[in-house]
């Protein structure tokens, strides 16, 4: 990788300025410089992109496949200049003409095509596996619009689009030679050929072109460039001859290509909770048929082997079940184009499919109504059947014990299609993305399917690349790090751990305490920048950010809240380490009482912020529009992460090692990949506290619980949930009565009430032990130098070597 200097990079720039735009330096705007920086990045990748893909063919090595409808990319150009080792020249290259290089990066639009864990974990799988020289790729949709946009207006969530492509996006390059076209709906006849072999003939579908446009993913330093293919939908471009003919019916012809168009439209901005939309439906068949057409061709091209022996070249990673008709489509394929029995394209298919379960929680799991199926895709609901019957048909002779079973395991039963049923059955991996998540599935959710395939369910516990999440968004911890125990940990971050020797080292916890602080200053200015309100940065900068969500118990942090300043009104001189309580999160659009906790938040903000009374000893910020960039600012400057979702419902979080990679102690609860981190760095470096998994599901499956006892004997409790319902933090007095009907009459079904008790405590330890600061920063570097284990380098090596048997190139 060639050395590119600062003077050098200036002279790129003023040139390209010249060259592209006619202008001086001292005329572009930070947009200006942002796309030509972008083209000079994308200059030195492009040869590395070639270069890698001639060298996985002539190699002619496996590659694996990621199959996502998110990909949470977030902005590339500092990404891209970090990997390529170039960032520090840019950074200086930039300041020298007279910009802010954060003023240049900002010009870029997040590229938002995920709603949260699921899709960051698929960038950061990519970030992974081309900086560990394996040739693996994502798939997704290229979404016109990305998630929605949040404004925060009197206190309530109001969405706006996220028309992220209204400049153009300097990293995509469209390939409109590899399009494919995909066919939906239409009649499906069948024919006996005169070998006595079967014939289906499609009549008239609706055909869509799926156009590829490709993001070069950059690998650290290491000249390794992978691809991101993303989807368009477009309407099939007609001969001239039917472009006349269409014309006459030029309206209907518009309202067509709309519809086509929008099977890329947009990103459904539902987490958690399913929908049978029939659109939805739509953009993953786009999806999985574009992708596979893609896969299939590619095999047939470079590795001139019979389609049986896919399974050595090719293996397809289908995260969450969003993808999962890819497996009707691949023995679609391989029966009706290529002509293969149905026992030999099952061997290949079940050889190269494998599963990631993402959530245990039963209204996110999809089921389509079987109708819907039959209609949109005739003849993959008829592949979806034959693979039914015959797992049923094995259960019935070979599983005796279960026959009573069928119902709740068959893929197709009461009328919908079971897709997690079908993924299990056709796969030849299905993992979990934490222990505890991954024995869950194995014990309760999916135990019937563990006694039937006992060899096919692991665990994966989820990572993050370090790369972003500490090299690139904390610069100066990173600094510090590499000062005290080498740069060797940015390769291996496993090294991480050799700061544990300097964890008693009062100089260096001084130094890593003063970074902290110098982050903290930054958030605080931007707040003040956002939202007006100054905050102390002196205080405990607390932090929950991630999707809102009932399990998450964003409720609980602020009933929390609301104790305190209960507290302080009453006795305003106590003695108290002040506190920042700092939200974000987006709730789906339709999802009323995250809505109203979000209302609850911006509410109790508002009267906290401007008590002069409580001494600016709390505050709440809810920052709007959580994004990976907002991400990226607030994570660094963190006391305390958040993560105190219901046991047993949380499958990881990643937000928790994000925040433990910057200095961060976890305020949690077992669930998650919380208990791995709590296993390595000991119960006293990290809060913990409530319900454990075990008693949850108890309480689930054998009753137990009355939320109303808690209201009638905590009075701070019922104090708490009275002022909701009498309207003590709302305009009207009706305003959160819902969410106190919801715990009371409800009887508070993810035990926020239960859990408040132990969750005060811990809070009295946290602002206790945060006095003493030599004591906290031990705690703090002691997590960072465990987080090693959760960057997603080591994640994907796992998959690597247990699940696609990949190796290196
Ligand atoms: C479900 C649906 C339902 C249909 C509409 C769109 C949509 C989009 C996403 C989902 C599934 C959400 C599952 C999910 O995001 N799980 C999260 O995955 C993270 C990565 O493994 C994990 O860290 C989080 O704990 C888990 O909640």
């Amino acid at each position: 990788m060639p050395q590119i200097t600062a003077s050098d990079l200036k002279e790129r720039i003023e040139k390209r300025l010249i060259i592209e735009n006619g202008m001086e330096v001292a005329n572009a705007t930070n947009k200006d410089v942002y796309y030509a920086l972008a083209s000079i990045v994308n200059e030195e990748i492009i040869p590395n992109w070639f270069n890698t893909n001639q060298k996985y063919a002539s190699k002619r090595s496996k590659q694996v496949y990621y199959l996502s409808m998110e990909f949470l990319i977030g902005r590339l150009l500092e990404s891209n200049l970090l990997n390529y080792g170039m960032l520090h020249a840019a950074k200086e290259a930039l300041e020298e003409l007279g910009f802010h290089t954060e003023n240049v990066f900002a010009e870029e639009r997040d590229a938002a095509l995920g709603n949260g864990g699921l899709g960051r974990l698929a960038a950061c799988f990519l970030d992974s596996l081309a900086s560990l020289y394996y040739p693996g790729h994502g798939f997704g949709i290229r979404y016109r619009y990305g998630l929605f946009e949040q404004r925060i207006i009197h206190g309530n969530q109001v969405e706006l689009p996220d028309y992220w492509l209204k400049n153009p996006y300097p990293w995509e390059t469209r390939n409109e030679e590899e399009s494919v076209v995909i066919q939906f709906q239409g009649k499906v006849h069948m024919f006996k050929r005169n070998d006595g072999s079967l014939e289906f003939k499609y009549e008239n579908t609706d055909k869509v072109m799926a156009v590829p446009y490709d993001i070069p993913v950059v690998g650290y330093k290491n000249n390794v460039v992978n691809t991101l293919r993303l989807w368009s939908a477009e309407p099939i471009p007609g001969t001239e001859n039917e472009r006349m003919e269409e014309n006459q019916a030029f309206y209907h012809d518009l309202d067509h290509q709309h519809s086509i168009e929008q099977i890329s439209g947009f990103l459904y901005p539902d987490d958690s909770s399913y929908e049978g939309k029939e659109l939805r439906l739509k953009q993953q068949y786009f999806l999985v048929s574009s992708s596979i057409q893609n896969i299939l061709k590619k095999f047939k091209k470079s590795y001139h082997l019979p389609l049986s022996k896919l399974p050595e070249k090719v293996v397809i990673q289908i995260n969450d079940t969003h993808p999962s008709l890819a497996i009707p489509e691949m023995m679609r394929i391989l029966m009706d184009d290529e002509r293969m029995e149905w026992d030999a394209a099952w061997k290949v298919t079940t050889n190269v499919f494998a599963y990631t379960n993402h959530t245990t929680l039963s209204e996110a799991l999809e089921t389509w109504p079987e109708e819907m199926i039959k209609d949109l895709l005739p003849r993959i609901y008829m592949i979806i059947e034959e693979i039914n019957e015959r797992f049923c048909q094995s259960i019935w002779f070979d599983h005796e014990e279960l026959r009573d079973e069928i119902p709740e395991l068959a893929i197709i039963s009461y009328g919908r299609v079971h897709m997690a049923r079908l993924a299990i059955v056709s796969s030849f991996s299905v993992n979990g993305v934490a222990r505890i998540h991954t024995e869950i599935l194995k014990k309760k959710e999916m135990k019937d399917f563990y006694s039937l395939f006992p060899n096919k369910f692991n665990n994966k516990t989820n990572g993050i690349t370090h790369r972003r999440w500490l090299l690139q968004v904390n610069p100066k911890l990173a600094e510090v790090v590499s000062d005290v125990i080498g740069s060797q940990w940015i390769k291996r971050p496993k090294q991480l751990i050799s700061l544990l020797k300097y964890s008693n080292d009062k100089a260096l916890l001084e130094q890593f305490d003063q970074v902290k602080h110098e982050n903290k200053k930054l958030l605080a200015n931007y707040i003040h920048q956002q939202t007006g309100i100054l905050i102390d940065d002196q205080s405990i900068f607390d932090v929950q950010i991630k999707r809102l969500h009932e399990y998450k118990r964003q409720l609980l942090n602020i009933f929390h809240v609301i104790y305190l300043y209960n507290e302080l009104k009453e006795n305003p001189n106590q003695d108290m380490t002040p506190r920042t309580f700092i939200f974000g999160a987006k709730a789906a659009p339709s999802y009323y009482l995250a809505k109203e906790v979000i209302k609850l938040i911006n509410t109790v903000a508002s009267i906290v912020n401007y008590d002069t009374s409580i001494q600016g000893k709390l505050k709440v910020i809810f920052l709007e529009n959580y994004n990976v960039s907002l991400a990226e600012r607030i994570i660094p400057a963190a006391d305390i992460s958040e993560q105190i979702s219901t046991a047993s419902k949380e499958a990881s979080g990643t937000g928790n090692m994000k925040m433990m990679m910057n200095g961060a102690l976890t305020l949690g609860t077992l669930d998650g990949a919380n208990i791995e981190i709590r296993d390595l760095v000991g119960d006293d470096n990290i809060f913990i506290f409530g319900l454990t998994a075990d008693e949850v599901l108890e309480y689930y499956q054998n009753g137990g619980y009355n939320a109303r006892d808690i209201y009638h004997t905590d009075d701070r409790v019922k104090r708490i949930l009275d002022q909701l319902n009498q309207g003590a933090f709302g305009v009207h007095d009706i305003e959160f009565k819902d969410i106190f009907y919801n715990i009371l009459y409800h009887n508070d079904p993810y035990f926020v009430l239960k859990d408040f008790e132990p969750y005060l405590e811990t809070h009295e330890l946290v602002e206790r032990a945060y006095r003493d600061r030599l004591t906290w920063m031990n705690m703090s570097v002691t997590n960072i130098a465990y987080s090693g284990k959760f960057s997603s380098d080591q994640t994907i090596r796992e998959y690597a070597s247990d699940i696609w048997k990949i190796k290196q190139v």
